[in-house]
């Protein structure tokens, strides 16, 4: 009954697509393969490795440390992979994700350079059709969506951009071939992490590097260093342990929770904190000092002026220092950044930065970009302007649910689903990391396992019971919304202007995207509605 048709069809049939071959993708293809299931997984891009194949500008590194930014499903593999760096850079993430298809054998499922284009669902079969840009036309009874919080670029949206003679690179969709700055004038457009990560790293090659920054953001030093071998045994022998911690954990890293209020602490006090959080280079270390960092504006506001302290300590020029300090946010409300002499970057004599606040671009000429206080030539122009977050790749695709009605018609106001996983008339269509889950507020390796898993354990049971549909039920969808919503207003996030809001993307309606309330609780609320029989889902035979 399920079949592959088209030009270039698979001549097996699959009981369930996975779209995208990320660690999410290719994690759920090894449990539903585990499962007896006939998958496939359709990859647009030429490789597997999603976000870390696509994410290859220069400095490009992940921010959780890399005994904890892995796979937790294999003890063997926990103990056979053996990272080099505290902090492990694109590459080896990459060379990582390559290890793991090859060691469970995943690469004979994933069709490579296939982008899903429309996925219609047929309500008399309860099957998805799915068409792509090849030609292949799929159908399955599942789709599972990994494709990903961060995979479409935004377009920065600045006029004259096609006209510039010179290079020009997305940081999220940078050339496999090298890229040489030496001896070039460099523009990097965008101080978010990708930028934070670049900027360093454009600048010791390039003859000079003007930053055009519209919000500074808040940067903690990464201290990142080769991982000694005895800490790697140390972890290693503990690593179950270590696991389960995780997986219990609020947010998908082990550490001791704060107790007590920053406003409770005299100054002295709290100045050693956040001096003791500096010094480990945590990416949340600082949001972790104390309870209400996230909910309290005084409590928010120390954390934030002890970071604006710092950078007026490492920048050599006053002026520079105060355009480099953030003012007009809460500290963590964007998403803080790890990096690794940034901020003494801009002490460097060839690396300038230019306030678009005051001095907005006014165009890129075919020359360089035009400000409203003069032209400035280059020869490159970096864009690192983030994404489309959470939606946006779903969004992508043409995706028709029941009686016909468009995703992007049910999400006209903002994403609706319950739990994350699964949106009112959209059946057998689960999602990974998107929008309403704890996703990009957590380690998502962490996250991505126990979404996978749900879905997996949920996909058993249907089939152990001979049930072909399971869709979200609209009232249990809705309570979510406003749970969601509700949790987000406990904190300092949904007052400001961010990819966590949607406002990054004009146009794009204005909802907290990400479930709040911690990785731990929403474990349980999944478990609780999987012990329960899937309550809040229909389920039809
Ligand atoms: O994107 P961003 P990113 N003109 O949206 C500016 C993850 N990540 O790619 O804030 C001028 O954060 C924009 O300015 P503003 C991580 O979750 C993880 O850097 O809108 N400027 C901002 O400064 C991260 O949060 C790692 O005023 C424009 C920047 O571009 C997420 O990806 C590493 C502009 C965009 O920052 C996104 O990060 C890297 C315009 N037209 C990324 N448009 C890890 O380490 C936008 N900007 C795992």
């Amino acid at each position: 009954m399920v079949t592959t048709s088209g030009p270039q069809a698979a001549a097996r049939p699959v009981d369930a697509v996975v779209v995208g071959a990320g660690l999410s993708g290719l994690y759920q293809l090894h449990r539903l393969r585990q499962l007896g299931l006939t998958a496939m997984v359709l990859e647009a891009g030429d490789d597997i490795g999603g976000t870390w194949y696509w994410n290859r500008y220069p400095g490009a590194r992940c921010d959780i440390e890399s005994m904890s930014y892995s796979y937790s499903f294999s003890p063997e593999l926990d103990q056979e992979w053996e990272w080099r760096e505290r902090y492990a850079s694109q590459p080896e993430i990459l060379r990582y994700i390559h290890h793991v298809a090859d060691r469970f054998d995943l690469r004979g499922d994933v069709m490579l350079r296939t982008r899903v284009t429309r996925a219609v669902y047929d309500q008399d079969s309860h099957l998805w059709h799915l068409s792509t840009d090849t030609g292949l036309a799929v159908t399955a009874r599942f789709v599972i969506l990994a494709t990903g919080c961060m995979s479409v670029p935004k377009d920065p949206g600045i006029p004259g951009a096609d006209s510039f003679t010179g290079a020009v690179h997305h940081t999220a969709r940078w050339p496999r071939e090298d890229v040489s700055f030496a001896g070039k004038r460099v523009a990097v457009i965008g101080t978010g992490c990708s930028g934070v990560q670049a900027i360093p790293v454009i600048a010791d090659e390039a003859a000079s590097l003007t930053v055009f920054q519209r919000t500074p953001a808040y940067v903690l030093p990464a201290h990142n260093r080769p991982l000694r071998p005895a800490e790697i045994a140390q972890l290693k022998a503990r690593y179950p342990e270590f696991r389960r911690a995780q997986r219990l954990s609020r947010g998908g890293t082990v550490f001791e929770p704060p107790t007590r209020s920053a406003l409770e602490a005299d100054e002295t006090e709290r100045t050693a904190a956040y001096e003791a959080a500096w010094d480990e280079g945590f990416l949340n270390g600082l949001l972790r000092t104390y309870t209400d960092i996230l909910t309290d504006e005084k409590a928010n506001e120390t954390v934030a002026e002890f970071v604006r302290s710092k950078i007026r300590s490492i920048v050599d020029d006053p002026a520079t220092a105060e355009l480099l300090s953030p003012r007009t946010y809460p500290f963590a409300t964007k998403r803080p950044c790890l990096g690794t002499d940034y901020y003494a970057t801009y002490n460097l004599p060839h690396v300038s930065l230019v306030d678009l606040r005051t001095t907005p671009i006014e165009t890129i000429t075919p020359r360089g970009i035009r400000t409203s206080d003069g032209e400035h030539v280059l020869d490159m122009i970096v864009f690192a302007t983030g994404f489309d977050a959470l939606t946006g790749s779903q969004l992508s695709i043409d995706i028709v649910g029941k009686g016909g009605v468009p995703l992007r018609d049910r999400w006209a106001e903002g994403p609706r689903n319950y739990l994350g996983l699964v949106t009112a008339g959209f059946p057998n269509l689960f999602t990974v990391l998107g929008p309403l889950s704890p996703s990009v507020l957590t380690n998502i390796a962490v996250s991505l396992e126990q979404q996978v898993e749900w879905i997996t354990d949920c996909i058993a049971h249907l089939r152990r019971n001979g049930i072909t549909e399971i869709d979200a039920a609209p009232d249990a969808e809705a309570d979510w919304g406003v749970h969601v919503a509700e949790v987000a207003d406990r904190t300092l996030y949904p007052v400001v202007d961010s990819w966590y809001t949607g406002a990054n993307v004009p146009g794009k309606p204005r909802v907290f995207l990400a479930y709040a309330g911690g990785l731990d609780r929403y474990r349980e609320q999944c478990d609780t509605v999987a012990r329960n029989g899937y309550t809040g889902f229909l389920l039809s035979s």
